[in-house]
């Protein structure tokens, strides 16, 4: 019944309740029996658990008084907002949660302007009420002054205790309308997330917009063309439980059977009619923008590797992987992401789920090479770097920031922001206490800790978001490292000038440290353009080749060490050093 069917989320900054508010409605509703509740429930991926922060959105319905209620929990991290924009896409309306403790933060600004981008209906909620320290009639004024809404209008509820929870759910029930769409003719969904499951093949979860889905109707695939049936379809209660159909407006799966990654895309829409069917608007994917370079530990693995990275992009659309090979390091891939921890989501994600060891390098942006050959040149490792050629330009990604923070932390915020090349934009009051801050900066700086030192800085109250806004000059060079005299291209990196001698330095200092010793001695530089800007030593280790003689014959003592003095001349000219990949391992942590 149409009518009766509730589509909404929950949204917020990160950490202010949202899947702790999710299991009081499981509780509420009824949903979950009491002895298998427990917090965060619908974090049901082990990473999420442990870090404890959701990293996928999780659907959920829930029947209550007469109600289908169907609910996704978003993330709230800034890395996962395409999450976010794929839920909000699914329901008509979001719960808007901002923690009392808190106030409104970077991400509750970003989060709400996606969900009124999709003209939602907004339920705002202040939570964590009963914490000592809540300042909750400031935060109620500042959520009311921000969406423009009475303060009677803002729920007080929290969701560790279970204050308010009924009656936030009841004006989800009053104040969110029911779906819209066409209950007959020809069913279309939109395809808002997916999975792979080894004996269902692809599982297509969606938002029914007109007509509805049986089970082994065949189905179309307006985008990518393909065709199949649907095996099984069924909801989310919140493990995938079979039904007979999907009805107009509701939210549910369709086991497609399909294999192949290519042929079932989130953001397509899924057609019962034969022809004509028009498709729903998809999804803007977002273009990644951070780098990092994955290569298995053992080399034979490449192919289990690429298979994992397959698998986790049904999962997650918005991570993209390219092969590339390095000569230290065999055959690997350049990943691209929409942040530093969304990169090491994935990474953990492959070592866990599909057991493979990696080698990950540092993170880093894309930049634009003007070469004096070569026209433009996209360079997202410094591998693709145009060696001895003339660089005539490098452009860089920079990012729009935006930081709320306590007005007294302005001085600390700006000097912090200064230092990593951040440009002030504009400063504007958030409430009485509060100020949002606009920078423009090179994402490089962003994804250097930036955030880390953020919060050491304001002592954690300071809360940022930000956005790619365009390609900017910068002074960039490849900082090469040599050991031995030979290049390590797999340990090359693209960083400002300004910046090469400590850096250059910082890195054959860790190296020095980390590198097993050799037989011969090794020379660890740091170059750049052609040019030794900082050199350490690794010296030689001495052998025991006289370890195995028992007793006291000098003569063939003093021969054995005199052939490895020899030995280890003729190393150090034709000496080259392999690096173990333990040693990038250790080296690119940072
Ligand atoms: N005191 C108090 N703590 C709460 C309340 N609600 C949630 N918390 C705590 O806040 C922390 C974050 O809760 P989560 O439910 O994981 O927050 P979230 O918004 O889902 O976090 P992300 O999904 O990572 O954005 C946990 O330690 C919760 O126990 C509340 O009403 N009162
Ligand atoms: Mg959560």
């Amino acid at each position: 019944m149409q009518e009766t069917v509730r589509n909404f989320c929950i949204i917020s900054h990160v950490d202010h309740g949202k899947s702790t508010l999710a299991d009081r409605f499981l509780e509420l509703t009824n949903t979950i029996e009491k002895r298998k509740m427990k917090e965060q429930f619908l974090d049901v991926m082990p990473l999420e658990r442990e870090k404890g922060i959701t990293i996928k959105m999780q659907p959920v319905r829930m029947e209550y008084q007469g109600y289908s209620l169907n609910l996704i929990d978003t993330p709230g991290h800034v890395d996962f907002s395409y999450e976010v924009s794929r839920a909000l896409a699914a329901v008509e309306g979001a719960v808007l949660l901002v923690d009392a403790t808190k106030g409104v933060q970077a991400q509750t600004l970003a989060n709400l302007a996606l969900a009124q981008r999709q003209g939602l209906t907004i339920i705002p909620a202040v939570n964590k009420i009963d914490s000592p320290l809540a300042k909750t009639e400031e935060v109620v004024l500042e959520v009311s002054s921000l969406l423009k809404v009475p303060v009677q209008d803002v729920f007080h509820i929290s969701a560790k205790e279970g204050i308010g929870i009924a009656e936030l759910l009841q004006a989800v029930i009053e104040k969110v309308p029911a779906p819209k769409g066409l209950k007959e003719g020809s069913a279309r969904a939109l395809i808002f997330d997916s999975k792979y499951d080894a004996f269902k093949g692809i599982v297509a979860f969606l938002r029914v917009v007109d007509g509805s889905f049986q089970a082994n109707d065949r189905i179309r695939f307006l985008a990518t063309k393909a065709v199949g049936a649907a095996k099984e379809v069924g909801y989310f209660m919140p493990e995938e439980t079979p039904k007979d159909s999907l009805q107009t407006g509701d939210i549910g799966y369709l086991a497609t059977g399909i294999k192949d990654a290519q042929e079932v895309r989130i953001g397509d829409t899924i057609s019962s009619s034969k022809a004509g069917a028009v498709s729903l608007p998809g999804y803007q994917e977002p273009k990644p923008m951070v780098f990092v370079s994955f290569y298995p530990q053992d080399i034979n693995e490449f192919d289990a590797l690429k298979a994992a990275l397959s698998h986790l992009k049904l999962n997650d659309p918005s991570f993209t992987f390219d092969i590339e090979s390095k000569e230290a390091l065999g055959r690997g891939f350049s990943c691209g992401f929409l942040g530093v921890l969304h990169s090491e989501i994935i990474a953990e994600r492959i070592q866990r789920e599909f057991a493979l060891d990696l080698v990950i390098s540092r993170p880093s942006v894309q930049f634009e090479v003007t070469s004096e050959r070569k026209e433009k040149l996209v360079v997202k490792t410094a591998t693709d770097w145009p060696d001895g050629e003339k660089v005539l330009e490098v452009k860089e990604p920079w990012a729009k920031l935006e930081i709320i923070a306590p007005r007294g932390f302005f001085p600390s915020i700006s000097q912090l922001l200064l230092n990593s090349g951040g440009v002030s934009t504009g400063v504007e009051d958030v409430g009485e206490e509060k100020l949002l801050l606009g920078y423009e900066i090179p994402l490089r700086s962003v994804i250097a800790d930036l955030h880390d030192k953020l919060k050491s800085v304001s002592e954690g109250m300071a809360s940022m978001d930000y956005e790619i806004i365009d390609m900017r000059r910068g002074d960039l060079i490849k900082l090469e490292i040599w050991t031995a005299g030979e290049n390590q291209d797999a340990l090359s990196v693209i960083v400002p000038r300004k910046e090469a001698h400590a850096q250059g330095k910082a890195i054959v200092e860790k190296l020095k440290n980390i590198l097993p010793p050799q037989l011969f001695e090794v020379a660890l530089q740091a170059v750049t353009g052609g040019q030794v800007i900082a050199r350490e030593t690794l010296k030689a280790q001495r052998r025991d080749v006289t370890g195995a003689l028992y007793g006291g014959d000098v003569t063939r003592k003093k021969k054995l060490l005199e052939r490895q003095k020899q030995g280890k001349k003729e190393l150090k000219i034709k000496g080259k050093v392999t690096i173990p990949s333990k040693v990038f391992l250790d080296l690119f942590r940072t």
